[in-house]
């Protein structure tokens, strides 16, 4: 359902070796690549990592030569655009179709129609299902070029179209126009908006359908494309794999199975086991909020043939597992549950880091793991270094190729043998060079867009990600607000000095998410206090630039010294951001949570700050009345910061503004903000300590960038190729 690509002119044109040309030649008409290149809309046609993943996973597969179509809604408006007014998040239309969107190729011949509603009817014992409403789907496609250009895959983004052949004239004179005319407004419905809320769902139809269309229009599309080359569906397993994007596609294998049985005339047992033949699930979140569950009732009444389905594969699970306890079941509680739907129409689950699929395992399928040993397997998540880092930092890359050779883009491991340059002077001075430049080009670029001034000569630490309590921007914040209390009580920290930091934060919280809102609004309300105090602003600077996207992010994160990876252990599936950071040399403060553990092992204990409660240690503590209350009082630096925020420091125009989020603190606290701040800040003053020795610091970051070659996404694709779809590369 969702696919971040960003924007696409300089990622073509360096995966096609012609960047440099391009540059060139534009030069000599008198035009800029870079003014060109920022000309193009940033389509956020995602939520956040999942849809980002999604796109570094095309662009590997096209450099791998693994021949893949993905498959999306073409969204009217991606996700809102934000802006702040006074510090509070205004969402506006996001409105990348406003220009022609030039990497768009409609294609009229692929188009499906694809039903809703209705009823199914028994026709000579065979159920027929009789659409009430139905739309045409129609393809936009967009081409995603391998590095090296050898071979380009396709984005397919669906459209949704009312056509007149698809128009019930017969209902329509027999005057039922509503009827008649439903699928008009279904049909702009369907591809108008991408659900803003990466955590819970509103307007659960609509949600369902947008689904239903996507996956729909897509299986057909793909059975289309078998049935040219082969007249046997009983080989489809060995030709297809369909990899689920979490459970939003997850009525994907009711769909196949449907279309097997019902246009095909398979017996429904041996549509399942094909279906189970091609169908892999990603799970990328634990958070119940966002495990999707639709009531029997609602698919009932928007998908009745689907819901037959999947009571028959419920019954079926049981024929082929056995007896199971109760309460375990495809359906509970009155609603589909689309996780185990996807289960077990799947031959392989995977979690995307080795902590998360430890608990999904032990926590999401703990019965279902049992019942079908072996079909859990974990493929941790990866990043294309093309974007992240040939392209975001070009001074670095360069750097790269003149050290360790060429090559190292499609060979990440490569990067190892940077830290044979450890003890060369001219290496690391040139390296320190191209992080001065990153922040040259960051500060040069907040000037220009929001006209924000921030000095060069200073720490860089960052937090850019969705903003969700679970990834904990608040404890952040506090910290900050500490740090600026001490640097006012103590301007020359007892004669030695403080590190200047300057803290960025960037991320969009789902407009119905009021209390990731409130922590947006406090992080601009301190930024607001502190950079105009004349005491701490050279020492400390806060900045939140708006609408945080993929063009944006290309520009903080090689400007990083610092990334911050602090969410509650146990709740991060795995995180993409920890990877691009360390990727571009940054260092990582960080929770033993997601793939920061994997990140830990790969770069050395030594070289990250880890602090905070175990996911196990979070489960107990949240076990403990009264944790949160006793955490504050524990802390003499926390109790400071929340009187503060208490007393309205932050806002003087109303004291009661952050009343709930303090409330909360105290008496919930469920993400552990408070039980983790004296950790956190004990590993910030590590932090200070390390970066006051630059040479110290510099020697970490390279060893941070040399041990990411495995989190690379050719090494996650190779993983899916090889453990779950058994495809080998066409060159
Ligand atoms: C609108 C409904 C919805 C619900 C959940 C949209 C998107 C989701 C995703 C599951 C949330 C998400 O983006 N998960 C992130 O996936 C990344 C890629 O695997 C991981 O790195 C992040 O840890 C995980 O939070």
């Amino acid at each position: 359902m969702e696919f971040l690509i960003g924007r696409l002119l300089e990622d073509a044109a360096i995966n096609l070796g012609l960047r440099d040309v391009v540059e060139e030649v534009l030069d000599g008409l008198g035009l800029s690549f870079t003014a060109l290149t920022e000309d193009e809309p940033d389509a956020a046609l995602g939520n956040g990592g999942l849809g980002r993943l999604a796109t570094c996973y095309m662009e590997s597969m096209a450099t791998l030569a693994c021949p893949a179509v993905g498959y999306g809604l073409r969204y009217e408006h991606g996700l809102f655009r934000q802006s702040f007014d006074h510090g509070r998040q205004i969402e506006t239309p996001e409105d990348w179709l406003a220009t022609e969107a030039p990497w768009n190729f409609t294609r009229p011949e692929s188009s499906y129609g694809v039903g809703f509603g209705g009823s199914v009817e028994d026709v000579e014992g065979r159920p027929v299902w009789r659409p009430r409403a139905r739309v045409r789907a129609t393809a936009h496609d967009t081409p995603v070029v391998g590095y090296g250009g050898k071979w380009a895959n396709t984005l397919r983004l669906w459209a949704a179209m009312p056509t007149a052949d698809l128009f019930d004239l017969e209902r329509f004179n027999a005057g039922d126009i509503v009827a008649a005319s439903n699928h008009e407004a279904l049909a702009r419905a369907l591809s108008r908006v991408l659900y803003p809320s990466d955590s819970t769902e509103e307007g659960k139809e609509l949600r369902l359908s947008q689904e239903y269309f996507l996956t729909s229009a897509s299986v057909q599309d793909i059975l289309r494309r078998y049935l040219t080359d082969h007249t046997d569906l009983t080989g489809l397993p060995d030709r297809v794999a369909i990899q689920m994007n979490d459970t939003h596609p997850a009525i994907a294998g009711p769909e196949l199975i449907r279309l097997l049985v019902d246009d095909h005339g398979f017996a429904f047992d041996t549509a399942a086991d094909l279906t189970t033949g091609v169908l892999g699930y990603t799970n990328h979140t634990l958070l119940p909020e966002a495990l999707e569950r639709w009531s029997v009732g609602l698919m009932q009444k928007v998908l009745p043939r689907h819901l037959q389905i999947i009571e028959r594969l419920d019954s079926r699970e049981i024929e082929i597992a056995g007896p199971r306890p109760d309460g375990v079941g495809l359906i509970g509680d009155g609603a589909v549950k689309m996780g185990d739907v996807a289960f077990v129409t799947s031959h392989r689950i995977n979690g995307v880091s080795a902590l998360h699929t430890e608990l999904v395992q032990r926590d999401l399928f703990p019965v279902l793991d049992r019942r079908h040993p072996g079909r859990i397997l974990n493929v941790t998540n990866g990043v294309t270094p093309r974007r992240w880092l040939k392209l975001a930092n070009r001074p670095l890359a360069r750097l790269v190729t003149d050290t360790v050779g060429e090559g190292w883009e499609t060979d990440l491991d490569r990067l190892s043998d940077l830290e044979r340059h450890l003890d060369d002077p001219g290496f690391l001075e040139a390296f320190g060079e191209t992080k001065h430049l990153a922040k040259q080009r960051l500060t040069q670029w907040l000037d220009d867009r929001f006209d924000i001034s921030v000095p060069t000569g200073a720490l860089y630490d960052i937090q850019v990600k969705r903003q969700h309590e679970y990834k904990r921007q608040l404890m952040n914040i506090l910290w900050t607000i500490a740090r600026w209390q001490r640097i006012r009580r103590d301007p020359d920290n007892g004669g030695q000095g403080w590190v200047p930091r300057v803290k960025i934060f960037g991320g969009k919280a789902a407009a119905s998410y009021r209390a990731a809102k409130d922590i947006i609004r406090l992080i601009n309300d301190v930024a607001e206090v502190v950079n105009n105090d004349p005491v701490t602003r050279d020492l400390l600077r806060v900045v939140y630039p708006p609408n945080y996207d993929v063009s944006m992010a290309e520009k903080l994160i090689p400007a990083a010294d610092l990334s911050e990876q602090i969410s509650t252990a146990g709740m991060e599936a795995s995180g993409t951001g920890n990877m691009k950071f360390a990727l571009n040399g940054a260092l990582t403060v960080g929770t033993l949570d997601g793939a920061n553990v994997e990140i830990r092992d790969h770069v050395g204990a030594e070289n990250f700050f880890l602090f905070g409660l175990t996911a196990d240690e979070v489960v107990e503590r949240r076990g403990v009345p009264g944790h949160a209350r006793a955490a504050i009082e524990d802390s003499q630096a926390l109790r400071d910061v929340l009187q503060a925020v208490a007393e309205g420091t932050f806002s003087p125009d109303d004291h009661h503004r952050y009343d709930s989020l303090l409330d909360n603190m105290w008496n919930n606290d469920w993400f552990l903000v408070a039980s983790d701040f004296d950790s956190y800040d004990a590993a910030q003053s590590e932090v200070d300590r390390v970066y006051r020795d630059p040479a110290l610091w510099q020697r970490r970051s390279v060893i941070n960038m040399s041990r990411m070659g495995y989190f690379s996404s050719d090494r996650s694709i190779r993983e899916y190729m090889a453990k779950i779809w058994d495809v080998l590369p066409v060159v």
